[in-house]
Protein backbone atom coordinates (compact mmCIF):
# COMPACT_ATOMS: atom_id res chain seq x y z
CA UNK A 1 0.00 0.00 0.00
CA UNK A 2 1.79 3.61 -0.60
CA UNK A 3 -1.04 6.08 0.14
CA UNK A 4 -1.30 9.50 1.42
CA UNK A 5 -4.03 8.15 3.70
CA UNK A 6 -1.01 6.16 4.95
CA UNK A 7 1.41 8.09 5.11
CA UNK A 8 -0.39 10.74 6.83
CA UNK A 9 -1.54 7.73 9.61
CA UNK A 10 2.48 6.88 9.76
CA UNK A 11 3.37 10.97 10.39
CA UNK A 12 1.07 10.66 13.83
CA UNK A 13 2.71 7.65 14.81
CA UNK A 14 6.77 8.92 14.43
CA UNK A 15 5.76 12.12 15.63
CA UNK A 16 3.84 11.18 18.57
CA UNK A 17 6.65 8.81 19.25
CA UNK A 18 9.19 11.41 18.70
CA UNK A 19 7.35 13.42 21.11
CA UNK A 20 7.85 10.77 24.44
CA UNK A 21 4.24 10.26 24.43
CA UNK A 22 4.25 6.80 23.32
CA UNK A 23 6.21 4.31 25.61
CA UNK A 24 6.34 0.59 24.92
CA UNK A 25 2.26 0.15 23.12
CA UNK A 26 1.16 2.79 24.91
CA UNK A 27 -1.50 5.21 22.99
CA UNK A 28 -3.58 4.16 19.90
CA UNK A 29 -4.65 6.24 16.81
CA UNK A 30 -8.01 5.40 14.32
CA UNK A 31 -9.22 7.05 11.53
CA UNK A 32 -12.58 6.80 9.79
CA UNK A 33 -11.84 6.41 6.21
CA UNK A 34 -13.46 8.03 3.22
CA UNK A 35 -15.20 6.29 0.39
CA UNK A 36 -12.60 6.72 -2.17
CA UNK A 37 -9.84 5.90 0.25
CA UNK A 38 -11.35 2.58 0.34
CA UNK A 39 -12.09 2.53 -3.23
CA UNK A 40 -8.20 3.38 -4.00
CA UNK A 41 -6.90 0.12 -1.79
CA UNK A 42 -10.60 -1.91 -2.86
CA UNK A 43 -8.15 -4.87 -4.36
CA UNK A 44 -5.94 -5.51 -1.47
CA UNK A 45 -8.69 -5.68 1.31
CA UNK A 46 -10.00 -9.05 2.49
CA UNK A 47 -13.51 -8.89 3.41
CA UNK A 48 -14.36 -12.44 3.73
CA UNK A 49 -12.19 -12.45 6.76
CA UNK A 50 -13.50 -13.69 9.99
CA UNK A 51 -16.19 -11.20 12.28
CA UNK A 52 -15.07 -10.49 15.76
CA UNK A 53 -17.08 -8.52 18.24
CA UNK A 54 -16.27 -5.31 19.17
CA UNK A 55 -17.61 -4.98 22.69
CA UNK A 56 -19.80 -2.01 22.31
CA UNK A 57 -22.72 -0.90 19.83
CA UNK A 58 -21.74 1.76 17.22
CA UNK A 59 -24.86 1.42 14.83
CA UNK A 60 -23.75 5.08 13.55
CA UNK A 61 -20.99 3.24 12.29
CA UNK A 62 -22.79 0.45 10.50
CA UNK A 63 -20.47 -0.87 7.18
CA UNK A 64 -17.72 1.97 7.85
CA UNK A 65 -13.86 0.96 7.09
CA UNK A 66 -11.13 2.08 9.93
CA UNK A 67 -7.54 2.08 10.04
CA UNK A 68 -6.60 1.80 13.38
CA UNK A 69 -3.31 0.57 15.43
CA UNK A 70 -3.33 -2.94 16.71
CA UNK A 71 -3.36 -4.21 20.38
CA UNK A 72 -0.10 -4.01 21.95
CA UNK A 73 1.83 -2.56 18.66
CA UNK A 74 4.55 -0.04 19.53
CA UNK A 75 4.07 3.43 17.97
CA UNK A 76 7.84 3.07 16.89
CA UNK A 77 7.61 0.19 14.68
CA UNK A 78 4.55 1.47 12.27
CA UNK A 79 7.05 3.55 9.77
CA UNK A 80 9.15 0.54 9.75
CA UNK A 81 6.44 -2.07 9.60
CA UNK A 82 3.26 -0.77 8.44
CA UNK A 83 1.26 -4.41 7.91
CA UNK A 84 2.85 -5.76 11.00
CA UNK A 85 1.43 -2.50 12.88
CA UNK A 86 -1.74 -1.15 11.89
CA UNK A 87 -5.04 -2.74 10.51
CA UNK A 88 -8.22 -1.39 8.57
CA UNK A 89 -11.12 -2.90 9.49
CA UNK A 90 -14.64 -2.70 8.53
CA UNK A 91 -17.86 -2.89 10.30
CA UNK A 92 -21.21 -5.25 10.11
CA UNK A 93 -24.58 -3.91 9.45
CA UNK A 94 -25.50 -3.27 12.88
CA UNK A 95 -21.73 -2.23 14.46
CA UNK A 96 -21.34 -4.80 16.84
CA UNK A 97 -18.59 -6.70 14.64
CA UNK A 98 -15.95 -6.10 12.66
CA UNK A 99 -13.14 -7.67 10.81
CA UNK A 100 -9.70 -7.16 10.03
CA UNK A 101 -9.67 -6.47 5.46
CA UNK A 102 -6.21 -5.25 5.63
CA UNK A 103 -2.66 -5.86 7.29
CA UNK A 104 -1.45 -7.01 11.12
CA UNK A 105 0.09 -9.32 8.87
CA UNK A 106 1.47 -11.29 11.87
CA UNK A 107 -1.62 -11.59 13.73
CA UNK A 108 -3.15 -9.60 16.65
CA UNK A 109 -6.13 -7.47 16.85
CA UNK A 110 -7.47 -3.81 16.85
CA UNK A 111 -6.54 -1.53 19.63
CA UNK A 112 -7.17 -2.12 23.10
CA UNK A 113 -9.33 0.92 22.92
CA UNK A 114 -11.89 -0.14 20.26
CA UNK A 115 -14.57 0.76 22.33
CA UNK A 116 -13.23 4.32 22.86
CA UNK A 117 -12.21 5.08 19.74
CA UNK A 118 -15.59 3.65 18.11
CA UNK A 119 -17.56 5.25 20.98
CA UNK A 120 -16.07 8.41 19.93
CA UNK A 121 -15.80 8.10 16.17
CA UNK A 122 -20.09 7.58 16.56
CA UNK A 123 -20.45 10.76 18.42
CA UNK A 124 -17.97 12.74 16.66
CA UNK A 125 -19.96 11.60 13.44
CA UNK A 126 -23.46 12.75 14.31
CA UNK A 127 -21.56 16.21 15.91
CA UNK A 128 -19.78 17.03 12.25
CA UNK A 129 -19.35 14.73 9.23
CA UNK A 130 -15.93 15.91 9.05
CA UNK A 131 -14.26 14.40 12.45
CA UNK A 132 -12.70 11.46 11.11
CA UNK A 133 -9.39 11.27 13.58
CA UNK A 134 -9.46 9.97 17.38
CA UNK A 135 -5.60 10.36 19.11
CA UNK A 136 -5.38 8.72 22.15
CA UNK A 137 -1.74 9.26 23.80
CA UNK A 138 0.76 9.92 27.37
CA UNK A 139 2.21 12.91 27.09
CA UNK A 140 3.88 13.54 30.89
CA UNK A 141 2.69 17.02 31.62
CA UNK A 142 -0.41 16.93 30.85
CA UNK A 143 -0.85 13.70 33.29
CA UNK A 144 1.66 15.21 35.59
CA UNK A 145 -0.90 17.40 36.21
CA UNK A 146 -3.83 14.96 36.94
CA UNK A 147 -2.21 14.22 40.22
CA UNK A 148 -1.73 18.25 41.38
CA UNK A 149 -5.33 20.01 39.52
CA UNK A 150 -8.65 19.34 40.76
CA UNK A 151 -10.11 16.89 37.98
CA UNK A 152 -13.09 19.30 37.84
CA UNK A 153 -13.52 20.68 33.72
CA UNK A 154 -13.82 24.09 34.86
CA UNK A 155 -10.54 24.37 36.31
CA UNK A 156 -8.25 22.25 34.22
CA UNK A 157 -9.56 24.42 31.09
CA UNK A 158 -8.96 27.26 32.55
CA UNK A 159 -5.53 26.60 34.18
CA UNK A 160 -4.18 24.87 31.05
CA UNK A 161 -6.06 28.28 29.24
CA UNK A 162 -4.27 30.20 31.00
CA UNK A 163 -0.73 29.04 30.26
CA UNK A 164 -0.99 30.29 26.11
CA UNK A 165 -2.79 32.70 24.48
CA UNK A 166 -3.20 30.15 21.53
CA UNK A 167 -5.44 27.17 23.77
CA UNK A 168 -8.92 29.21 23.80
CA UNK A 169 -8.37 29.33 19.90
CA UNK A 170 -7.61 25.88 19.21
CA UNK A 171 -10.04 24.41 21.63
CA UNK A 172 -12.64 26.54 22.42
CA UNK A 173 -14.81 23.74 23.78
CA UNK A 174 -12.55 23.47 26.54
CA UNK A 175 -10.85 20.11 28.21
CA UNK A 176 -13.50 16.88 29.86
CA UNK A 177 -12.11 15.24 32.72
CA UNK A 178 -12.77 11.11 33.23
CA UNK A 179 -11.76 10.64 36.60
CA UNK A 180 -9.46 7.06 36.44
CA UNK A 181 -10.81 4.08 35.52
CA UNK A 182 -10.26 0.61 33.95
CA UNK A 183 -8.82 1.42 30.70
CA UNK A 184 -9.98 -0.45 27.62
CA UNK A 185 -13.47 -1.11 27.92
CA UNK A 186 -17.60 0.18 26.89
CA UNK A 187 -17.72 2.43 30.46
CA UNK A 188 -14.40 4.60 29.97
CA UNK A 189 -15.58 4.53 26.09
CA UNK A 190 -18.84 5.97 27.25
CA UNK A 191 -17.48 8.97 29.42
CA UNK A 192 -15.26 9.85 27.16
CA UNK A 193 -17.87 9.19 24.02
CA UNK A 194 -19.94 11.92 26.36
CA UNK A 195 -17.60 14.86 26.86
CA UNK A 196 -16.64 14.14 22.61
CA UNK A 197 -20.43 15.41 22.24
CA UNK A 198 -19.46 19.12 22.87
CA UNK A 199 -15.56 18.74 23.42
CA UNK A 200 -12.58 18.05 20.88
CA UNK A 201 -10.18 16.99 24.01
CA UNK A 202 -11.32 14.53 27.19
CA UNK A 203 -7.86 14.02 29.83
CA UNK A 204 -8.34 10.00 31.19
CA UNK A 205 -6.72 10.96 34.94
CA UNK A 206 -3.11 9.32 35.76
CA UNK A 207 -3.08 7.86 31.96
CA UNK A 208 -3.65 10.06 29.12
CA UNK A 209 -5.53 12.13 26.83
CA UNK A 210 -8.23 11.77 24.21
CA UNK A 211 -8.10 14.08 20.88
CA UNK A 212 -9.99 14.24 17.87
CA UNK A 213 -10.19 16.13 14.49
CA UNK A 214 -10.81 16.80 11.30
CA UNK A 215 -7.38 15.50 9.63
CA UNK A 216 -4.31 14.01 11.25
CA UNK A 217 -2.67 17.37 11.29
CA UNK A 218 -4.91 19.21 13.15
CA UNK A 219 -5.34 16.01 15.73
CA UNK A 220 -1.90 16.12 16.28
CA UNK A 221 -1.85 19.88 16.31
CA UNK A 222 -4.43 19.49 19.64
CA UNK A 223 -2.72 17.03 21.34
CA UNK A 224 0.39 19.57 20.98
CA UNK A 225 -1.21 22.01 21.95
CA UNK A 226 -2.39 21.18 25.43
CA UNK A 227 0.86 18.85 25.73
CA UNK A 228 2.88 22.51 25.77
CA UNK A 229 0.64 24.33 27.94
CA UNK A 230 0.60 21.53 30.40
CA UNK A 231 4.47 21.64 30.02
CA UNK A 232 4.66 25.30 30.91
CA UNK A 233 1.73 25.30 33.90
CA UNK A 234 4.29 22.68 35.28
CA UNK A 235 7.19 25.26 34.92
CA UNK A 236 5.32 27.39 36.83
CA UNK A 237 4.74 25.04 39.39
CA UNK A 238 7.73 23.96 39.95
CA UNK A 239 8.62 27.79 40.35
CA UNK A 240 5.90 28.82 42.66
CA UNK A 241 1.99 27.78 43.58
CA UNK A 242 1.08 31.41 42.77
CA UNK A 243 0.92 34.02 39.98
CA UNK A 244 1.86 37.04 39.86
CA UNK A 245 0.82 37.93 36.18
CA UNK A 246 -1.52 36.03 34.68
CA UNK A 247 -4.52 36.13 31.44
CA UNK A 248 -7.70 37.57 32.71
CA UNK A 249 -11.30 36.34 32.17
CA UNK A 250 -12.06 39.94 30.14
CA UNK A 251 -8.79 39.07 27.90
CA UNK A 252 -10.33 35.86 26.89
CA UNK A 253 -13.22 37.59 26.52
CA UNK A 254 -11.43 40.32 24.07
CA UNK A 255 -10.41 36.90 21.93
CA UNK A 256 -13.68 36.31 20.97
CA UNK A 257 -13.98 38.82 18.23
CA UNK A 258 -11.16 38.52 16.60
CA UNK A 259 -10.48 34.72 16.77
CA UNK A 260 -14.76 34.32 16.08
CA UNK A 261 -15.09 32.05 18.63
CA UNK A 262 -17.22 31.32 21.83
CA UNK A 263 -15.76 31.14 25.21
CA UNK A 264 -18.43 29.34 27.60
CA UNK A 265 -18.66 31.79 30.75
CA UNK A 266 -18.44 28.74 33.25
CA UNK A 267 -14.25 29.34 32.68
CA UNK A 268 -14.39 32.98 32.82
CA UNK A 269 -14.86 32.32 36.80
CA UNK A 270 -13.67 35.50 38.56
CA UNK A 271 -11.20 33.82 40.57
CA UNK A 272 -10.98 34.42 44.82
CA UNK A 273 -7.28 33.34 45.14
CA UNK A 274 -4.06 33.15 43.12
CA UNK A 275 -3.00 29.74 43.84
CA UNK A 276 -2.77 28.09 41.30
CA UNK A 277 -6.16 25.25 40.84
CA UNK A 278 -8.22 27.02 43.39
CA UNK A 279 -11.35 28.35 42.09
O1 LIG B 1 -1.43 0.50 25.49
O2 LIG B 1 -2.59 3.31 25.64
O3 LIG B 1 -4.81 2.84 26.97
C1 LIG B 1 -2.37 1.18 24.77
C2 LIG B 1 -3.00 2.19 25.62
C3 LIG B 1 -4.12 1.76 26.46
ZN1 LIG C 1 -3.43 4.59 27.12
Amino acid sequence: MDTKLKRDFTKVCTDGWLQGWHERNGGNLSYRMKKEEVEEVKDLLKEDAAWKEIGASVPGLANEYFMVTGSGKYFRNVELDFEDNVAIIRLNEDGTKYQIVYGLVNGGRPTSELPSHLMNLEVLKKRDEGLRVVYHAHPANTVALTFVLPLNEEIFTREIWEMETECPVVFPQGIGIVPWMVPGGREIGEKTAKIMETKNVAIWAHHGMFVCGHDFDETFGLMHTVEKSAEILVKVMSMTDRKRNTITPQDFRDLQEPFHIELDEKFLYEKSSDRIGEK
